[in-house]
C-alpha cells in the first residue's frame, strides 16, 4: 500500500510557511475540510443539473472539448467527465468566487489566475465501477505534456481538487509522484508511458480524502488515478478540477477547436 501523505493545517486567507514550503518540496499539497458535506451536496446538485441539460440536447462537447458519457450502477446515462461545468452553472460559477481560491494563487505568484474560461475549465470527473461505465481508472500522465501537445513553452500550472466523495486510499483513488514536479524535461515526458501505465510505483503516495476535501497538484508532477477495489455504489468517486495558470489568457469558446491529446480518452477507462 502506498505511502499517506499527511494532510496540511486548514487553508485560510495566507498561506503559511510550513504550506509553501511543503507544496514546494513535494508538488502537491492535501487541505482538509475546504468545504462543508451541505456544500458538497449543494454542489452535487448543481452538477446534475448541468447533466441532464446536457443528455437532453444530446451535447458532444463544450469549447471543443469531448464530454465523456457512461453508465451509473442502476444503467441510468451520466456524464463521467465535464468540462467547462461552471460556464453552465451559476452555482459553479459562484463557488470558484470563494476568496480561499486567491489565496491558493501564492503558490505560483502575482500573475496567475484560475483557469475559469480556459484549458478545460472546471472539470468534473465521475468513477465509478460497473460493467457499463467507461470511466474507473487513469494511467500514469503529466497533466503539462498536454501544453507540449498544444505547442506551447511549460508554463507554470497547478490544478486544485475539490473532493465530492470520502476517498479510503486503501480502496483506490489518486497515486501521486511526490517531487516529479523538479524532473527534467526527457523524465516529465518518458518516465512512464502516458495513459496506458496503470502500475502502482514503490514512490507513489496517496491521500486520505474525505467529502469537501481540497488537494493541489504542480501539473508537472506524474500522477494516476487506481482503480477501486470495490464495485457499484462503494467505488463512486466524484471531484472537481480547476487550472492555476500563468501567461497569455488564452479563453475558450464554442468555436475552439478539440485538442490533440483527447485522443488520448479512449485509453482512459
Ligand atoms: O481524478 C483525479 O483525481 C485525477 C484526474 C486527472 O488526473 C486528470 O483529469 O488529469
Ligand atoms: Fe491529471
Amino acid at each position: 500500500m502506498a505511502r499517506i501523505i499527511e494532510s496540511s493545517s486548514p487553508l485560510g486567507t495566507q498561506l503559511t510557511a510550513d504550506q509553501k514550503q511543503s507544496f514546494a518540496e513535494h508538488g502537491t499539497i492535501h487541505f482538509p475540510g475546504f468545504i462543508t458535506r451541505e456544500t458538497v451536496a449543494e454542489i452535487w446538485r448543481a452538477i446534475e443539473t448541468v447533466q441532464e441539460k446536457w443528455i437532453g440536447e444530446g451535447r458532444e462537447k463544450v469549447n471543443g472539448v469531448p464530454i465523456k458519457y457512461g453508465n451509473d450502477v442502476d444503467g441510468k446515462r451520466i456524464v463521467q467527465r465535464f468540462a467547462f461545468a461552471n460556464q453552465h452553472s451559476p452555482v459553479l460559477a459562484e463557488f470558484l468566487k470563494d476568496p480561499r481560491f486567491e489565496t491558493l494563487l501564492g503558490f505560483v505568484g502575482p500573475n496567475a489566475r484560475l483557469g475559469i474560461n480556459e484549458k478545460d475549465g472546471l472539470v468534473v470527473n465521475h468513477y465509478v465501477n460497473t460493467d457499463a461505465s467507461k470511466f474507473t481508472q487513469m494511467g500514469w500522465h503529466t497533466d503539462s505534456v498536454r501544453d507540449i501537445f498544444l505547442g506551447k513553452k511549460i508554463l507554470p500550472m497547478l490544478n486544485v481538487g475539490i473532493h465530492l466523495d470520502d476517498q479510503d486510499p486503501r480502496n483506490g483513488g489518486l497515486r501521486l509522484l511526490p517531487g516529479t514536479h523538479k524532473q527534467n524535461m526527457w523524465n516529465m515526458l518518458f518516465r512512464k508511458k502516458n495513459f496506458l501505465d496503470n502500475e502502482p510505483d514503490e514512490r507513489e503516495v496517496a491521500f486520505n480524502i474525505k467529502a469537501g476535501d481540497l488537494t493541489v497538484h504542480d501539473g508537472r508532477c506524474w500522477h494516476r488515478v487506481e482503480r477501486s477495489v470495490l464495485t457499484g455504489e462503494a467505488s463512486r468517486r466524484r471531484v472537481m478540477y480547476i487550472p492555476i495558470i500563468a501567461g497569455k489568457y488564452t479563453p475558450k469558446s464554442e468555436k475552439s477547436p478539440t485538442p490533440f491529446y483527447h485522443r488520448f480518452q479512449h485509453l482512459v477507462k
